[in-house]
């Protein structure tokens, strides 16, 4: 780690860990949601898992050598401030699962650890910001927003975020513009929109932190398919967390965070030096 291109990319790495973590904490208010869970319920998950850990130790029979470098490591992943990376990756895809089941309207994807609230407004037709020569192929995208009878959804927004060309995400990596390809479009009464942004590329996530660390030692890959993430939201309607795909990327079939879902790889139109890419969006009404 002593060229200027890998100091180059620690700071990188470094600087988005401790970013995510700053926006998680900063963003949300992670214990207001949860202040009336009963002990009970605290008890029966926190044992379980303790107990599925208990069970691994003894079935493989980890040793003090092996404790102690998870111990090391787990500190490691709270002073990178990776946490937020590690979980979103390796955890958040069976809690998105859970959350969704019940939908009948669109599949939705994990949230990740780069969004921002707030991105600046569009209206239903416009481009998200970007630098004058942004890399990518420049790419029209056209939908509509509807609930699950078929209405259109007056005033629906959707919000889209995404990497770069180079794999880097605004307000998290160095020396990008604050709203760079993150953009909100609200929609009016016929629930359409046109989105003009770039395809991004395939992702990896950051590999010289405590994450990478891990992915190393295990000889797993860092990659992720190239993705546009987007919340899509309407009144008295569910909000819709995904993120949309690209056929044939080879990360597809092999997500690190095992997020792809067949509904939600996108069938763009090549146009000359340009794609177009129709998809929408089904809202689920709030029940009860
Ligand atoms: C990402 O861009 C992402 O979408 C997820 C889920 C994890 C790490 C980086
Ligand atoms: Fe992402």
């Amino acid at each position: 780690m002593t060229t200027d291109q890998s100091l180059e990319s620690a700071a990188t790495a470094a600087a988005s860990g401790a970013n995510a973590t700053d926006h998680f904490i900063h963003d949300k208010s992670p214990y207001d949601a949860v202040r009336d869970t009963p002990k009970e319920r605290v008890d029966l998950l926190a044992r379980e898992v303790l107990d599925a850990v208990h069970a691994t130790i003894r079935k493989h029979k980890v040793t003090y050598d092996e404790y102690n470098a998870l111990k090391a490591w787990l500190i490691q992943v709270g002073q990178d401030g990776e946490w937020p990376l590690f979980l979103d990756v390796w955890v958040e895809h069976v809690v998105e699962d859970v959350a969704t089941e019940h939908r009948e309207g669109n599949k939705g994807s994990i949230e990740g650890p780069y969004y921002v609230p707030d991105a600046p407004e569009q209206g239903a037709t416009g481009s998200v910001p970007m630098r004058e020569g942004e890399g990518g192929t420049p790419l029209t995208w056209t939908g509509t927003v509807t609930s699950t009878d078929g209405t259109p959804l007056d005033g629906a927004k959707v919000e889209l975020w995404h990497a770069d060309a180079d794999g880097f995400y605004s307000q998290f990596a160095p020396d990008i513009p604050e709203w760079n390809l993150r953009g909100s479009f609200t929609l009016g009464a016929d629930g359409a929109f046109e989105i003009h942004t770039v395809q991004p590329a395939p992702y990896q996530i950051p590999t010289d932190g405590s994450c990478g660390k891990l992915i190393a030692a295990a000889g797993w890959h860092a990659w992720r398919p190239a993705h546009l993430h987007v919340k899509v939201s309407a009144p008295g309607h569910e909000l819709l967390t995904a993120q949309l795909y690209f056929p044939g990327d080879e990360h597809n079939d092999d997500d690190i965070a095992s997020a792809v879902k067949p509904e939600l790889i996108l069938d763009p139109k090549p146009a000359g030096d340009e794609a177009t890419v129709e998809y929408s969006f089904v809202l689920d009404p709030v029940r009860g």
